[in-house]
């Protein structure tokens, strides 16, 4: 009684900021599973292929013209660093898929570079998700995925899929790189989704 102050607990209780055993970092680590990938805008495509086949795409142009959105976000890495506060630039996956005909459930997300990461759609609709072109006012940099990667702030980092260049639907769910490791498959930090099994 009395060494903690009934406000601070509540104040914690009420509004927590970080997802259990993450800590708080304020640089931007720098993590890549190999060589960062060199893309020249006039060749970046992004493209979603359903489910049949049938294949929608944009150029850097084509995206750039799209609606942006200004997300300001938290972010979680598996390896337990979490960034509050981040400012992005991009285009909601809501603007990208809002033509595409499909009924599949999953995405598997490719990058450039060879790198995977599976979702279901669920987590990438509905104001969730971005195709993110830009990091605290500035051109992403290649090391943090440029020209683009995906950002999607409320499961761990490693979905978060850097040099993005497509989604492929998918009917039945397939694990990617850091999934077929043994990492979990959705991955809620607020729910510590780390590992298989979590
Ligand atoms: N293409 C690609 N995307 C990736 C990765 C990667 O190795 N390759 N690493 C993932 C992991 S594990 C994390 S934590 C974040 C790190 O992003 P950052 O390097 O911008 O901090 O990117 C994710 N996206
Ligand atoms: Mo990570």
């Amino acid at each position: 009684m009395g060494i903690v102050s009934p406000g601070f607990q509540g104040r914690r209780r009420s509004s927590p900021t970080l997802p259990p055993g993450q800590y708080l970092e304020e640089d931007f680590p720098v993590l890549s599973a190999g060589p960062t990938p060199r893309i020249p805008l006039d060749r970046w495509r992004f493209t979603i292929t359903t489910e049949t086949g049938e294949k929608y795409a944009w150029t850097w142009d084509e995206l750039r013209a799209l609606p942006q959105e200004t997300p300001t976000v938290d972010i979680h890495c598996v390896t337990s660093w979490s960034k509050l506060g981040t400012e992005w630039e991009g285009v909601s996956l809501d603007v990208l898929f809002a033509d595409v005909e499909t009924t599949a459930d999953y995405a598997m997300i490719h990058s450039y570079g060879g790198y995977t990461t599976n979702l279901p759609m669920e987590d990438l609709l509905d104001g969730q998700a971005w195709i993110a072109h830009s990091y605290d006012g500035e051109n992403l940099d290649p090391e943090h995925g440029g020209p683009a990667r995906l950002l999607v702030p409320h499961l761990y980092f490693w979905k978060s899929a850097k040099w993005v260049r497509g989604i492929q639907l998918m009917v039945e769910d397939a694990p990617g790189f850091w999934e077929a490791a043994g990492y979990h498959e959705r991955g809620d930090p607020w729910r510590e989704e780390r590992y298989e099994g979590d």
